[in-house]
């Protein structure tokens, strides 16, 4: 039944017993007892990556990744199963504690004198789908008090694609809210520009794939220049991602990213690490462009 509602419903889904299927379910059953006790636990857990200003402002965002810990590959990324999340819905449960988790950190790290920090949580489409999104979202802020304008949520082209009434009345009531939406992995999914006008965005966040080869390839930087283009003249932010070197950060610069996100600047790294980073005003304060670069840099390092 869920497989068949998952596919748009109005279609078969046939069950069919079999060897691999029981094999599939045991690992299926597997990944949600190990997330159920990886949540009480602290084995499933939050990383912050900071985003920061292109002209050396210091950090203007933090993006909050979920990370499971792996007691033989220690911290890892959830790539692997957060298809098998998306599948089981345990993606509603799970999106609902990062997004709750990042906010508390966001509300203690303004709290500590970051009063600008914009904290950045990924959603995924399941979860945008529920009913209730809004509602747990406006649940979250009021249980967290984190200041409006503060929660920025990264959504993917495909929400934003072929809209249904619901969808467009959850951008609208997120937007009230005060909540702040950034198109994640912007120019990958679809070649449609018309959602931009529709909704009421604030950033595009310029997939990884188009930073990779700059400053070499000049047709990355093209799209890199129409991106900033068409979202300066919609009046969005842009950000990059991916940023790993330096040369890539100077042509992101040179071509009007506002604000840039990479290893150059940080890994994705603990809440605890992040408080550190934070509270040094020296390091991320209002410091000259390329002062910032070198001492972002050695952060790195
Ligand atoms: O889809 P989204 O853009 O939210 O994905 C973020 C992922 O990208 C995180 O898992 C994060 O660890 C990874 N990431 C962050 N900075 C860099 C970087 O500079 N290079 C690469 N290759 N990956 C990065
Ligand atoms: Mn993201």
């Amino acid at each position: 039944l869920q497989m068949a509602k998952q596919q748009g419903r109005n279609c078969f889904a046939i069950y069919e017993d079999s060897p691999t299927h029981r094999e599939q379910r045991r690992y299926a059953v597997a990944i949600v007892e190990e997330v159920q006790s990886g949540l009480k636990d602290g084995r499933i857990l939050l990383a912050y990556q900071p985003i920061v200003d292109a002209e050396g402002h210091g950090i203007v965002a933090v993006e909050a990744l979920l990370r499971r810990a792996d007691p033989d590959r220690g911290v890892i990324s959830p790539a692997g199963f957060i298809p098998l999340l998306e599948q089981s819905g345990l993606i509603v449960p799970v999106g609902r504690w990062t997004m709750h988790e990042a906010c508390r950190r966001g509300r203690a790290w303004i709290d500590k004198g970051a009063e600008d920090l914009v904290m950045s949580v990924n959603v995924s489409p399941r979860q945008f789908a529920e009913p209730d999104f809004v509602q747990t979202v406006a649940a979250v802020l009021a249980e967290t008090g984190l200041p409006r304008g503060h929660l920025q949520l990264e959504v993917t082209e495909g929400i934003l694609l072929e809209p249904t009434p619901q969808t467009l009345h959850k951008i609208d009531a997120l937007v009230a809210a005060g909540v702040r939406l950034a198109v994640d992995d912007f120019g990958m999914g679809y070649s449609s520009l018309a959602y931009l006008k529709r909704f009421p965005l604030h950033a595009l966040k310029i997939d990884r794939m188009f930073v990779r080869d700059l400053p070499e390839q000049r047709q990355d930087a093209a799209i890199v220049r129409a991106i900033v283009d068409l979202g300066h003249g919609l009046g969005l932010h842009v950000t990059a991602e991916g940023v790993e070197d330096a040369d890539q950060f100077h042509e992101l610069r040179r071509l009007g990213c506002d604000s840039m996100q990479g290893y150059l600047f940080a890994r994705p790294v603990a809440a605890a690490e992040m408080t550190g980073v934070l509270a040094q005003p020296g390091r991320f304060g209002a410091a000259p462009s390329e002062a910032a670069i070198a001492m972002i840099s050695r952060i790195t390092s």
